[in-house]
């Protein structure tokens, strides 16, 4: 059976654990056909972003008509989107209805505090997202409150929620709340609230690349977003607890994608 096809349009990460790297790896785990639009170079390892060089907008345009020329894409994400002027680019794209089932990771910040993206470049995107999904630290920015409480997430879900994107979901894996991993997901008129149990690991580089890329492949494949947002949480926690005790490199590893460790 052919696969369906699913596209990233997103930054490298050398290291392999978030990225493109990340979601071509979540997509082939998923049994999706995965294709790659690059926007930056990041050159980076398990403990923090050493360099960054974003792309000009033309080479992410030209490599976004390749993929689209050819394939049958059925849904899409965004990651890191490095300048303001590819986010433009990329928001041409969706508001000419090129890309299908968008899923846009805000990516602001990496997990080492480097900067890899800025809240005007992400706004430009999120009118066209049929799910969305900030981490605490991304919705904090995007909104200019606070998101430090399960209450300030589903605050922060709606506020976003009402400014565009179809759904949004608040992720809070960092929240403690007594060994749960709770995230927020507000659309289609309803507010729910996610569990899992919350795997204490400091293995969870590309968390974020890895639950939008699984969000992506489900959507391709044909679930409703509540239920592709609860298989990719799910994926996640998995993926996490396969990592656990890994020692691949020595700051932040990534996260088991294949089931190596059962
Ligand atoms: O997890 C956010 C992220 C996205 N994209 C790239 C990254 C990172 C974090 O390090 O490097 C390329």
């Amino acid at each position: 059976m052919t696969p369906r096809t699913v596209l990233t349009i997103a930054g490298s990460d050398s290291g392999g654990g978030a990225g493109i790297q990340a979601d071509l790896k979540v997509f082939a785990a998923l049994g999706a056909y995965g294709t790659s639009v690059i926007t930056a170079v990041t050159a980076q390892n398990t403990r923090g972003v050493d360099a960054v060089l974003p792309l000009p907008p033309r080479t992410v345009t030209d490599q976004l008509d390749s993929v689209l020329g050819d394939f049958t894409v059925r849904a899409v994400k965004t990651g890191m989107l490095g300048t303001p002027a590819v986010a433009e680019a990329v928001a041409d794209a969706a508001k000419a209805g090129r890309l299908p089932y968008l899923v846009v990771d805000p990516v602001l910040v990496a997990t080492s505090g480097h900067r890899l993206g800025v809240v005007e470049a992400v706004e430009r995107l999120l009118p066209y997202a049929m799910v969305a999904t900030p981490n605490r630290a991304e919705a904090a920015a995007l909104t200019g409150r606070p998101v430090t409480t399960v209450e300030e997430m589903v605050a922060a879900a709606e506020a976003l929620a009402a400014g565009g994107p179809a759904h949004v979901v608040v992720t809070g894996g960092d929240v403690d709340a007594a060994g749960e991993s709770i995230d927020v997901l507000v659309g289609g008129g309803a507010t729910t609230l996610l569990r899992a149990p919350r795997v204490p690991t400091r293995h969870h580089h590309g968390t974020g690349c890895s639950f939008s890329a699984a969000i992506t492949v489900r959507l391709a494949l044909g679930d409703p977003v509540p239920v592709a947002v609860a298989a990719a949480k799910e994926y996640v926690t998995r993926a996490l607890t396969g990592a656990r005790d890994w020692e691949l490199g020595a700051g932040h590893g990534p996260l088991d994608h294949f089931g190596w460790s059962r």
